[in-house]
């Protein structure tokens, strides 16, 4: 054994060329070096270029002596450590960011005049980054929160930031609320918790008192929070914006983007174990699909809407509360984007890039909604605090993938050498430095803006309670009783009976059966009153299109299969299942209770991707159990095995079983449905893993 930890990733060994070799009484005191891996090895230097000798041991004034002040070295060294983090981002601090290509398959031509949207083909290099929001960067991936979805496309004609989120509306109609509501969610700031959580005081009290935050918090309630994957989310702009095209007319629009792998969430109490078994659930699944070759593709579809349309809907699109059914406008699909490659380092890509939804091209302009005005100052404000410089679009993943040049000069960070005297425009002292070009440069829409100026909300603005009404009648009924559930989850965890009796009273006006259910479910003697509403509830007609469940799809594309065995399993069963299973796309993961696998019942070995213990069933979509009548008794013995089969039936998914595995389930006290099956029978297995078996959920838990 070394007697001192010493490594040198310089190789070789310690008279390599160039460098000084370590003095001997060092070598005495600290053993052996480490051989790592040969070959040519830059030199390590310093961030001056001066190559180390040593990069073991600071400078001493003797082998026991005090550190020296002049190891400029080590100072060097601490001192850039000491600066590694910058300000995380006040809200979506945790996120996975991937680079990729948006391509164009229909031409928007008739619109707008940017080429991003007229040029059928043509690939656009993206960066997408999928976010939750309340949570620090250090948080889990699996909250119940809001996904950010920005993705910045590099196009020919400078960089269009669409910053969106997986929910097609917002909280709040103006950004005068944004600081407000974001200080709500966030911990607490006396007690410092809880970290991503809505369910606590603050959060409901707030909402309680914002009736136009009823909307979203339907959806917020929904399992589009919780999702099974961030490969399994769809994303919205939110806001309207405008297309103009060459004649300077302008058409509203709505972007949306759908997954190909469909619409999929977990079941809140597995959302619940998976943030103890995997923290970087979501991230670890985009990472390992896209290393995988999987990459991850979403459909680009838009809603486009005259001004004289606008006014026939029954809301306001001006107001960031409300979607517009696709039932009313149709989606129309216009291309496609693919995440096909992992960035090189998450610091310099993903920390770094700088979203700001004012950043769009020619042919594309604002829409009035408040709530977007208010975003179009607050993105380039939180950069500046964030990257510390005005220069923050010259860091490689910000700066446009084409030609750049104005009169902007100098600030912190200046990176750019720009040559010449002249730094101003007019001028007449250059032939070559940057001008307008009145043709294809920017233009804003021609609006006419009338009226009186003062801090008022639009009367269209009032009606809090439709859309929240409407989207609660278009779920599933198990997707009513998930949002009813969840309810009652996160006001159960308010402690002040007033914020609890608010939020029912509210739900009283989206609808009184839901209301009944909340109130039930936390123990209501009497309703509480429903607080008067600024707009009469208008009825408005279920879109089946805001469901989940709706919307999955049919395939074991992206989901995981695991097989559970021990000592002594069946190596013929196993095979026939991981075979149905990749045969269908899903990925397949052994779980074994040892890593190193376990001995099959030919007595060949099956090594284990996963341990038992850190392996449970919440990571899968749908998983097998395949053991001898031995290793059922003795996993009958250990939790993990116990849970792992109670889980999997508790969360509603399929279950392929042989005799083992089947005495396995007894000793568990699991139940039994057309869900959990033979593993003679792997067609049906795979057939029924593609769903959750919704009928058995009455079954294993009392939902409100
Ligand atoms: Fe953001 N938001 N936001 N937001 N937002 C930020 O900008 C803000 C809103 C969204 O992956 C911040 O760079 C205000 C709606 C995403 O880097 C900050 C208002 C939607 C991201 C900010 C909103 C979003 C952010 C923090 C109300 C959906 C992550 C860090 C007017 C359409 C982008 C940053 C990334 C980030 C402000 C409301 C989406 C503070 C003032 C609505 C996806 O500037």
């Amino acid at each position: 054994m070394s007697k001192k930890e010493t490594t040198s990733n310089s190789g070789k060994s310690k008279q390599e060329k160039g460098s000084v070799p370590y003095g001997d009484s060092q070598l005495a005191a600290g053993g052996e070096l480490h051989q790592i891996a040969g070959g040519e090895h830059p030199a390590l230097t310093t961030n001056q270029g001066v190559a180390l000798s040593d990069n073991q041991n600071s400078l001493r004034a003797n082998p026991h002596g005090p550190t020296l002040l002049e190891d400029f070295i080590l100072r060097e060294k601490i001192t850039h450590f000491d600066h590694e983090r910058i300000p995380e981002r006040i809200v979506h601090a945790r996120a996975t960011g991937v680079h990729g290509f948006f391509e164009l398959i229909a031409s928007l031509k008739q619109y707008t005049t940017a080429r991003i949207l007229t040029e059928v083909g043509e690939k656009t290099p993206v960066f997408t980054r999928i976010s939750t929001v309340a949570g620090g960067a250090g948080s889990v991936d699996t909250p119940r929160d809001v996904r950010g979805f920005a993705v910045k496309f590099y196009t020919k004609e400078g960089n269009w930031d669409l910053v969106g989120n997986n929910i097609p509306v917002f909280f709040i109609q103006d950004a005068i609320k944004f600081p407000d509501l974001i200080h709500a969610v966030k911990m607490e700031p006396d007690r410092g918790f809880p970290q991503s959580a809505t369910a606590h005081d603050t959060f409901w009290d707030f909402i309680s008192l914002t009736p136009e935050s009823m909307h979203m918090v339907m959806w917020i309630m929904s399992d589009r929070t919780i999702p099974r994957s961030l490969r399994m989310i769809e994303g919205f702009g939110v806001h309207s914006f405008r297309l103009i095209n060459d004649t300077g007319q302008s058409t509203f629009v709505k972007f949306h983007w759908r997954p190909k792998l469909g619409l999929q969430s977990t079941i809140w109490d597995e959302t619940v174990k998976i943030a103890g078994a995997d923290q970087d659930f979501h991230r670890r699944d985009m990472f390992d699909a896209i290393a995988a070759g999987h990459f991850p593709e979403w459909e680009f579809a838009v809603q486009l809407f005259t001004q004289e349309e606008a006014d026939r809907f029954p809301f306001d699109h001006l107001d960031a509360t409300k979607l517009i059914p696709e039932e009313l406008v149709p989606l129309k699909v216009i291309g496609r984007m693919v995440l096909d490659r992992w960035p090189n380092n998450f610091f310099a890509e993903t920390e770094q890039v700088a979203y700001c939804p004012g950043n769009v091209v020619p042919g594309i302009d604002f829409s009035n909604d408040p709530l977007l005005q208010g975003r179009l100052f607050s993105y380039i404000d939180t950069q500046l605090s964030r990257l510390g410089s005005s220069n923050f679009h010259q860091i490689p993943i910000n700066a446009p993938k084409c030609p750049f040049s104005n009169h902007q000069r100098d600030g912190h960070m200046q990176m750019a050498q720009p040559a010449g005297r002249v730094a101003y425009e007019p001028n007449s002292l250059s032939e070559n430095s940057p001008r307008e070009t009145p043709a294809k440069g920017f233009h804003s829409a021609a609006v006419t803006e009338t009226g009186e100026k003062g801090r008022i909300r639009a009367e269209s603005f009032a009606d809090h309670y439709s859309q929240a009404r409407q989207f609660y009648l278009s779920q599933t009924a198990y997707e009513q009783a998930h949002i009813a559930s969840a309810l009652v989850f996160e006001l159960s965890k308010v402690e002040q009976m007033h914020v609890r009796e608010a939020m029912v009273g509210h739900l009283r006006h989206i609808e009184e059966d839901l209301a009944k259910r909340v109130a039930a479910g936390l123990a209501f003697d009497k309703m509480p009153d429903a607080p008067v509403a600024a707009a009469p509830v208008q009825e408005m007609k279920p879109s089946p299109a805001l469901q989940i469940i709706g919307k999955m799809k049919d395939t074991l594309m992206g989901r995981a299969i695991g097989i559970l065995i021990a000592d002594g399993s069946d190596g013929a069963v196993i095979e026939r299942i991981k075979k149905a299973a990749t045969d269908a796309g899903a990925t397949v993961k052994i779980v074994a209770p040892k890593v190193g696998g376990a001995k099959l019942a030919d007595g060949s070995m099956l090594a284990a991707d996963g341990q038992l213990a850190g392996t449970p069933s919440v990571l899968f979509d749908a998983v097998a159990v395949i053991l001898s009548d031995g290793g059922a008794k003795a996993l009958s013995k250990e939790s993990a095995a116990i849970d792992f089969v109670r889980d999997a039936y508790g969360h509603l998914k399929a279950i392929a079983v042989d005799k083992g595995g089947q005495a396995l389930l007894k000793m568990a006290n699991v139940g039994q449905d057309a869900g959990v099956m033979d593993t003679n029978d792997k067609d049906a297995f795979i057939t029924v893993a593609k769903t959750r078996q919704w009928d058995r959920e009455k079954s294993v838990r009392t939902l409100a």
